[in-house]
């Protein structure tokens, strides 16, 4: 069991692929359907991803980095029936379903807020981390995620004794899971026992839903998770996010709350009903009083909290103790999100001490903000020492990496090079290096 001082809450970022393109393929994601086939640069986006990696861990954070994934992902085209070689499948998928082509290329597993569910081993009755990758099942360029995820989850987090990995649910709507961005764990110390909310955007048939977007998170796939990690339910909670937040571009809850240790950062219209959720954070919560930061929409309407990505910052606490507002560019560049972060950094009755910006604009345009693209892993020191080694961001590897994206990497990318069968091939060997560098093992299963 965790011992409550040592536990560390660490993050693993999502590696941006070399495929990183603006293809609007996430229907209610303002952002992606705003910069559709706008030319990106796959480069300069995986530079943004690990200079955040790299600032987190000269922190003192404890900061890992998950791999990319093979895109555009010929098996599942050959699954779909394109068939002979890789150049002549991107030929015809390119000429007879370019949509497709469009779907199997996103390097959208950079998004690792969405790559699984995580509980804590002081949080599960066994003791040990659970991991429920997520189906991602609404979208099809973000479904054909989990299978690799999977894969990557059990190379980093490889040992029995201390990690259980689940399967992912069934990939249907009705049990929709977009993983960590929708839940939240809340505690006194990280390695003491916490609590979990999970927030969902379709519930029973009887409860309220968008009318105009998709409700990605579905509240049977949360108690299904709650389930399968083994928590004790009076200390989760399930709560169902506003349906209108969600047809203002709200895709996913943590586009519009943020809660790191005894303290929950929302937007007044985040939930149907936030009043049961903080009587349950103060019911519950042991150690430590909840602290509640309440942004009205007279100050942030939904509208600049969805430009700006205020609620997908990220709250860290740093080794000695303080807590900051990790933020993108954005927020910095909307002048009513500036002035709310500064009311919030000024108020002493909340523990944030400061916010730190990121220029992360490429993952941005496409709805990625600093939180999106990160998974959150409690770890007590033995846990840590099992995770693989050659994950953990330290000097080294941060060099390693970002000589290996400039070695590999375009710097621009329009929808038409997808069928490029050299950027297949270019994508390969920058994933071939990047098993070494990782030591992913045979995480990839592409022949060359
Ligand atoms: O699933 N965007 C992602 C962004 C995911 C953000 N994650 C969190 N909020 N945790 C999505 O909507 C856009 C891809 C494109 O249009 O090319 C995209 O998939």
């Amino acid at each position: 069991m965790s011992t409550e001082s040592n536990a560390v809450e660490a993050n693993f970022d999502g590696l941006v692929g070399p495929t990183h393109n603006y293809a609007g393929l996430a229907l209610g994601n303002v952002a992606s359907a705003k910069n559709a086939e706008l030319p990106s640069n796959p480069r300069e986006a995986a530079l943004q991803g690990l200079a955040k990696m790299k600032a987190l861990a000269d922190l003192g954070l404890a900061q890992g980095v998950l791999p990319p994934q093979e895109r555009p992902h010929i098996p599942t085209l050959k699954k779909l029936g394109f068939s002979g070689r890789d150049g002549e499948v991107l030929a015809r998928v390119h000429r007879e379903a370019p949509g497709l082509l469009a779907a199997m290329s996103s390097a959208s597993a950079m998004w690792t807020a969405n790559a699984a569910t995580v509980s804590p081993s002081a949080d599960t009755a066994d003791g040990c981390v659970h991991f429920t990758p997520a189906n991602l099942a609404t979208h099809l360029h973000r479904a054909i995620e989990p299978e690799t995820t999977s894969r990557a989850l059990q190379a980093t987090f490889k040992s029995e004794k201390h990690f259980r990995h689940h399967a992912p649910l069934p990939a249907t709507p009705q049990l929709g899971d977009e993983g960590a961005a929708n839940h939240t764990r809340f505690c006194s110390e990280y390695g003491a026992p916490g609590l979990e909310l999970f927030v969902y955007g379709l519930g029973a048939d009887n409860e309220p839903k968008p009318e105009k977007y998709p409700a990605r998170q579905t509240r049977a796939a949360g108690e299904a998770v709650m389930r399968l990690h083994r928590l004790d339910p009076s200390y989760s909670y399930h709560a169902q996010q506003k349906p209108e937040a969600v047809d203002a571009g709200v895709f996913h809850n943590d586009v519009i709350a943020v809660g790191n240790r005894e303290l929950l950062l929302y937007h007044e219209q985040a939930f149907v009903d936030a009043k049961p959720v903080k009587a349950w954070l103060r019911q519950r919560l042991r150690g430590r009083t909840p602290v509640f930061v309440e942004i009205k929409t007279a100050d942030v309407s939904i509208e600049d909290a969805v430009t700006s990505y205020l609620f997908n910052s990220q709250l860290i606490c740093t080794p000695d103790g303080q807590m900051w507002l990790v933020c993108a560019h954005e927020c910095a560049d909307n002048e009513n999100v500036w002035r709310a972060i500064q009311r919030i950094v000024d108020d002493p009755e909340n523990p944030i001490a400061g916010a730190k910006v990121f220029d992360l604009r490429q993952s941005m345009r496409n709805g990625g903000g600093p939180a999106c693209l990160r998974l959150r892993v409690v770890l007590t020191p033995a846990e840590r020492a099992a995770v693989n080694p050659k994950t953990w961001v330290d000097n080294a590897l941060y060099t390693q990496l970002d000589a290996w994206i400039r070695k590999h990497y375009r710097d621009r990318l329009v929808l038409a090079d997808l069928a490029d069968p050299q950027l297949l091939e270019e994508s390969r060997t920058a994933l071939d290096a990047l098993t070494q560098i990782l030591g992913l093992g045979s995480l990839y299963d592409f022949q060359r």
